[in-house]
């Protein structure tokens, strides 16, 4: 069996990582038009340096830890004979802590900063700002920006994940508003045979196109459904 993962800000909540679209809208008190588009990075990259620096410290702290719903992913995965892919829009660590090997990290990843000007990578946990000078290139200052997609920015993997949702036995999405394409568009993507599973708190624009809609908390929820896959 062919499974294809999706998760969202839903499957960290429990861990203690706010989601996008708490009541007031609000992304962590901004507005996403002022902290998330390379617009705004350009406009005022100290708010948005300060914005993923709050980011990055809040992942390290000490009481976020990968939960029950990362874990029995990463366990599904060792489990499984089948091949396997694990699309996250979240840019924490938490699905690689917790074990997961297959993951495709779409959004990027808020531990790690890219180079502008060389698109040099590098793992980075410490604050970024326009003054920090590139890691082997001492005479670049300030070239390095958060490696995360930014809305109007081409999200990683789309090829890799349309050619595995073409022909997948098994959509599982978690935690995700389906809201945000084209992460909202791969259910549509999927295979015409393929069984579509949701698992959310809520209702979601996209909850018709799934066969099977569990509602609940993924901590508890994603464990069960797993389980009963066996
Ligand atoms: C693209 C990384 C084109 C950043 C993110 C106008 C202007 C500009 C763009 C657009 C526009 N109109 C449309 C667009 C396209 C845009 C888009 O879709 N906008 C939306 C708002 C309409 N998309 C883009 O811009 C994308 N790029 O289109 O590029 C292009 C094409 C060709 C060539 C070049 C470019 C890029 C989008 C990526 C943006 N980056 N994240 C960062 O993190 O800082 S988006 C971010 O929000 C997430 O990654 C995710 O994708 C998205 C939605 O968040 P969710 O993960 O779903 O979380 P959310 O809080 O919304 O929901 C949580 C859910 O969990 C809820 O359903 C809740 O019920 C549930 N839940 C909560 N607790 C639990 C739970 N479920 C279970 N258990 C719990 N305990």
């Amino acid at each position: 069996m062919k499974v294809l993962v999706l998760t969202g800000a839903g499957i960290s909540a429990e861990s203690g990582i706010p989601t996008f679209r708490g009541e007031d809208g609000l992304w962590e008190g901004h507005r996403f038009e002022d902290v998330a588009t390379p617009q705004a990075f350009a406009r005022n990259p100290d708010l948005v340096h300060q914005f993923y620096n709050a980011r990055r410290k809040a992942l390290q702290n000490e009481s976020v830890q990968p939960n029950a719903a990362h874990v029995a992913l990463a366990e599904f995965e060792k489990r499984h004979d089948g091949e396997f892919l694990l699309v996250t829009q979240n840019i924490d660590d938490l699905h690689q802590r917790a074990g997961s090997r297959n993951v495709l990290p779409m959004h990027g990843e808020l531990l790690k900063a890219r180079c502008m000007l060389t698109g040099d990578l590098f793992d980075w946990r410490g604050d970024l700002s326009v003054q920090t000078p590139h890691p082997t290139e001492p005479d670049l200052v300030g070239t390095l920006r958060p490696h995360v997609v930014w809305f109007g920015e081409m999200p990683l993997g789309l090829e890799r994940i349309a050619a595995f949702a073409e022909d997948c036995d098994l959509f599982l999405a978690i935690g995700t508003s389906a809201v945000v394409y084209p992460a909202a568009g791969i259910v549509a993507a999927t295979d015409p045979h393929c069984r579509r599973v949701e698992i959310n708190l809520d209702h979601t624009p996209q909850s018709d196109r799934f066969d099977l809609t569990i509602r609940g908390k993924a901590s508890i929820e994603v464990p069960k459904f797993l389980e009963s896959l066996e």
